[in-house]
């Protein structure tokens, strides 16, 4: 098997420090996290944005300020931004970051009901943000958080819009969205094409049983604070880093190496940072 290939997902949009004190939320608390993260065996780091208060934000102003302290920081992580921001922003606001060319940005194919919210992506907003990524040498991140959405992703690459190597990133537990069940990721699973990379993202208490599978059958793993603030059952997590800690054990007992960020950008088809 390839070796595998762990995204932390730092901040998010939803979650704040009083669901767990230990996010980080500001420019110099992320580029420490990232640190840390990459540290602990991360080579893709997924990053959201907020203002001093909290509040989410795709300000790419903020986002730089991100991303330059976690390269003057010797971090060689791979940074993908997030395009989903948080619900209720308009497309316009949350595709900012991909005009700062990061390596990665996530590409949400579809819409789905979010707690009590809707992540709305209609088609043309996903076609806009897909040409915009093409358009700044930017790598999408297809994320799937209900199985029509795999439809939508290959219509895209069948369009020449996003590439055929495009990672797949299969979010799931979210409520609204496809549980996160085994039974569910193997479905989505063999709802993509063969060769297709993936990673699996499980929300909450789906997040150690779908990594532990994602290791077992080849796909790759994104776990941290954005997806679960817990260790385990009413255990807060410490960090990101612990979070992360905890895939490489299980990947190590289990026989899959990790990938450092270069080798990751070989797998992923991106160039090398100097
Ligand atoms: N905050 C969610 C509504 C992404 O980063 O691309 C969307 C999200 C997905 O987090
Ligand atoms: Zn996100």
């Amino acid at each position: 098997m390839e070796k595998l290939i762990i995204t932390c997902a730092l901040t998010g949009a939803e979650t704040t420090k009083l669901d767990n004190p230990n996010l980080p939320v500001t420019p110099d608390e992320i580029a420490q996290s990232a640190w840390e993260a990459r540290q602990a065996g991360a080579s893709i780091v997924h990053l959201h944005a907020r203002l001093e208060d909290g509040t989410p934000t795709q300000d790419q102003l903020v986002y730089k300020a991100i991303i330059e302290k976690i390269r003057a920081s010797g971090n060689d992580v791979i940074v993908q931004v997030s395009t989903g921001g948080a619900v209720g922003m308009s497309a316009d606001e949350r595709v900012q970051p991909v005009t700062l060319q990061p390596e990665m940005a996530t590409l949400t194919t579809g819409s789905v009901n979010f707690g009590a919210d809707v992540f709305l992506n209609p088609p043309q907003d996903i076609e806009h943000f897909a040409k915009l990524m093409k358009s700044y040498g930017v790598l999408p991140e297809l994320e799937i958080f209900d199985a029509g959405m795999i439809r939508n992703a290959l219509v895209l690459i069948k369009k020449g819009l996003v590439s055929e190597h495009a990672p797949f990133d299969l979010v799931m537990g979210v409520p609204g969205g496809i549980p996160g069940t085994p039974r569910d990721l193997l479905f989505l699973v063999e709802s993509l094409p063969k060769e297709a990379r993936w990673s699996v993202a499980g929300i909450g208490r789906a997040q150690l049983p779908l990594a532990a599978m994602a290791i077992l059958l080849g796909g790759n793993v994104r776990v941290g604070l954005e997806d679960n603030v817990f260790y385990q059952k009413g255990v807060l997590a410490e960090s990101n880093a612990q979070l992360v800690a905890r895939v490489v054990r299980l990947a190590g007992e289990l026989g899959r190496e990790i990938a450092t960020p270069q080798e990751a950008r070989e797998m992923l088809g991106l160039k090398p940072i100097s």
